[in-house]
């Protein structure tokens, strides 16, 4: 059995070799065009990144490799005594392209819990932030802090050759996502739990696994295969959106791998991204506040035009690229159908019912391209209805997820050898004279 480092050092060569072809035979080939729309549009629909994991189609959504998120509940191994896939089964298949054994994840499981713990200092360093301080600021400043152990650092100070990035990359990778659960854990139990005790890793337990264990959780079987679906699926979403891209651009500096995600992490932080959970959340509590026990169609559809003449979005509704509903929303909304008691649950009906009036709503409010719901308008009602209904939370869960599919760029980004990401900007008066020259 391979591990991931021999998995990638056999596939590497070949992508490099087909990049170096694409290059040479297409360099020149034109693959879209630039608008001023684009410009001043906030990029959207530009071709300009590459990205290999994944591709988001408007409709159809994501796929990791090809394969999409029911093909991955039906090939990515799942924990021992569960059925959803597991966090490092999508890591495997994200850096490498191809679906892990079983034994293969158990090793990559193993390795993640051995060097799950965290160094006594950033330990400390948690500890010491205000308990009122922003869950999303104090995991950034966890992460960043590893780098005080970069491999990739190290060996850049000490002069590496190219061809040698991606290793030390790598392994760095592997200890910020195997560390990952223990800063986000510290801060939940420091913040909402400060009595508890965090128990050790297990090495015998997958990284959500034990995540659930240190939330305090571990007990909950259904939570913990929730959190596993949850985490898997909020991995990678193709390379444009605000986090991957942040991470992206960072690393292309070179700088090493934690640094780079703590960036993304703070993309990652704001409300029009992965911030939307917790506001989802929020949102519909309010809902529930103002309507009461009495949840009509009718209600929510008021409640809903409320807060758009308030002239605020919804929550959890458009995307910059989706037109349609988001697949991972749907996951997360049939593993609810799946369990009745998850279904009979006031926030989770509430939540549907909502996704079921808000896209007309959207509609005839006319603006958003897409009125259609998202992943964060439903992953948070089935950690709430298990009692972690701390929201201000809930980001941190997508920040340990988003480092999946985040990491597996940084890695290819390095073993490719691309450049320095750096586009060209324009002022107004720049972009004026290039548009009347056309
Ligand atoms: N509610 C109300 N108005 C909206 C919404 C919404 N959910 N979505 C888009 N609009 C508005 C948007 O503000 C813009 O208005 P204006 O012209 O006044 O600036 C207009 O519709 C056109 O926006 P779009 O081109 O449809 O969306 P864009 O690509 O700019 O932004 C989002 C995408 C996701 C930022 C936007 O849909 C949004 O703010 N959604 C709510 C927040 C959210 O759920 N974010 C999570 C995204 C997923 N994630 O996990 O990161
Ligand atoms: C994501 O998962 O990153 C969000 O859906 C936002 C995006 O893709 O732009």
């Amino acid at each position: 059995t391979k591990t991931l480092k021999e998995t990638l050092q056999d596939i590497i060569p070949a992508k490099q070799e087909q990049l170096k072809r694409l290059k040479a035979e297409h360099g020149q080939t034109v693959v879209g065009d630039v608008k001023v729309e684009n410009i001043v549009g906030g990029m959207r629909g530009l071709k300009a990144m590459l990205w290999d994991a994944s591709v988001l189609d408007p409709d159809e959504g994501i796929r990791f490799h090809g394969l999409t998120i029911p093909d991955c509940q039906a090939s990515l191994p799942s924990a021992p005594g569960g059925k959803e896939m597991t966090a490092e089964s999508m890591l495997w298949l994200l850096l490498t392209g191809q679906v892990p054994s079983e034994a293969q994840t158990r090793v990559l499981s193993r390795e993640l819990a051995e060097k799950g713990d965290l160094p006594p200092f950033v330990r400390k360093l948690i500890d010491s932030l205000p308990k009122s301080l922003h869950p999303m600021t104090q995991l950034g400043i966890g992460v960043a802090a590893l780098n005080h152990d970069s491999a990739f650092q190290a060996a850049y100070e000490k002069g590496m050759k190219k061809t040698e990035y991606w290793t030390h990359a790598l392994d760095d990778c592997i200890d910020l996502v195997a560390k990952l659960p223990a800063i986000a854990a510290r801060i939940y139990r420091n913040v909402y739990h400060p009595n508890n005790q965090l128990p050790a890793i297990n090495k015998d337990l997958d990284l959500v696994g034990n995540y659930s264990a240190m939330l305090g959780y571990g007990g909950n079987h259904n939570l913990t295969e929730y959190l596993r679906l949850y985490i898997a699926i909020h991995g990678d979403h193709e390379g444009g959106n605000a986090s991957a891209h942040t991470a992206h651009l960072v690393g292309s500096t070179l700088s090493d791998p934690y640094i780079s995600y703590a960036a993304a992490l703070y993309a990652l932080a704001g409300p029009l991204h992965g911030l939307a959970n917790q506001e989802v959340l929020r949102w519909q509590l309010a809902m529930q506040k103002e309507i009461g026990d009495n949840v009509t169609y009718d209600k929510i559809r008021e409640y809903i035009w409320k807060t758009l003449k308030s002239g605020q979005v919804i929550p959890g509704y458009g995307h910059g690229v989706l037109r349609n509903p988001d697949p991972r929303f749907m996951a997360l909304q049939q593993f609810c159908d799946a369990q009745p008691e998850l279904n009979s649950s006031p926030i989770i009906q509430m939540v549907k019912k909502t996704s079921e009036v808000a896209p007309d709503v959207l509609k005839e409010h006319g603006k958003t391209k897409n009125p259609y719901p998202n992943v964060d308008a439903t992953s948070g009602c089935v950690l709430y209805h298990y009692g972690l209904t701390e929201f201000k939370y809930y980001t941190v869960i997508f920040g340990v997820s988003r480092a999946l599919g985040c990491v597996t760029q940084l890695v290819w980004a390095r073993a490719l050898g691309l450049p320095l990401e750096r586009p060209k900007s324009y002022s107004i008066d720049a972009l004026q004279k290039l548009a009347k020259k056309d």
